[in-house]
């Protein structure tokens, strides 16, 4: 029997990219990535695999936020609880125009939100810091997935993160790295590095027949 394969699209999000002047933007993110992003997905979803995206959906209070950390900048590291914290600019806060998912929304059959707690971050598109799931794996498991392929942005965050604990949960997992675009050079190739490592496929653009296969 043919296996059940989602992918999960993460934040293809205005502030994520340089086509909408994001505050956030990871690098190369034009209206030709997007335009890539977009066609790939349709690709996919024509050749059976299900749809779903992440959003990072953030409180203006967010404790992801340099703002909310008086006397820190962006991009500064802080300890929390004994989490490592990245500090960001505010971005994809709630119902602004920066949040919004920038490909179009008929390819997807589920969109699920993450980052809402204003005291945990969360790149992970199945939990927050705290723990805390979000309702993605009760959704794969009630759809009978059994394979998960990941792209999008950011390489070293969410889709790492993503992959990661998509793996811990038992799905076979593989992330398109042509389809994906990280925040910094250095921390994108480690995280493919770690990826691999753990046994998730790394591929460079989408391949059905090698899909299949796995
Ligand atoms: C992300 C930075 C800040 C991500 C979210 O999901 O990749 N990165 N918030
Ligand atoms: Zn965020």
């Amino acid at each position: 029997m043919k296996e059940k394969t989602v992918a999960i699209v993460t934040d293809i999000q205005g502030d994520f990219t340089t086509a909408k002047n994001g505050v956030l933007a990871a690098p190369d993110t034009d209206e030709t990535f997007l335009a890539k992003v977009a066609d790939a997905t349709a690709v996919l979803r024509k050749h059976g695999v299900v749809i779903y995206g992440t959003q990072d959906w953030h409180p203006a209070g967010h404790i992801s936020f340099a703002v909310n950390h008086p006397g820190r900048t962006p991009f500064e590291t802080i300890e929390i609880d004994c989490r490592t914290q990245v500090l960001w600019p505010p971005h994809c806060i709630q119902d602004t125009e920066g949040a919004e998912i920038i490909i179009d929304s008929d390819l997807f059959e589920n969109i699920v939100r993450k980052g809402h707690n204003p005291r945990f971050d969360s790149y992970s598109g199945f939990q927050d810091d705290g723990g805390i799931e979000t309702d993605m794996n009760d959704l794969l498991k009630a759809g009978g997935f059994t394979k998960v392929i990941v792209y999008g942005i950011a390489t070293d965050y969410c889709v790492k993160a993503t992959a990661i604990d998509a793996h811990i949960r038992g799905y076979k997992v593989i992330v398109i790295e042509g389809l994906s675009k990280g925040i910094t050079p250095d921390s994108t190739a480690s995280a493919l590095k770690e990826m691999e490592e753990k046994g998730i496929v790394i591929i460079d653009e989408i391949d059905p027949a090698k899909i299949d296969a796995m």
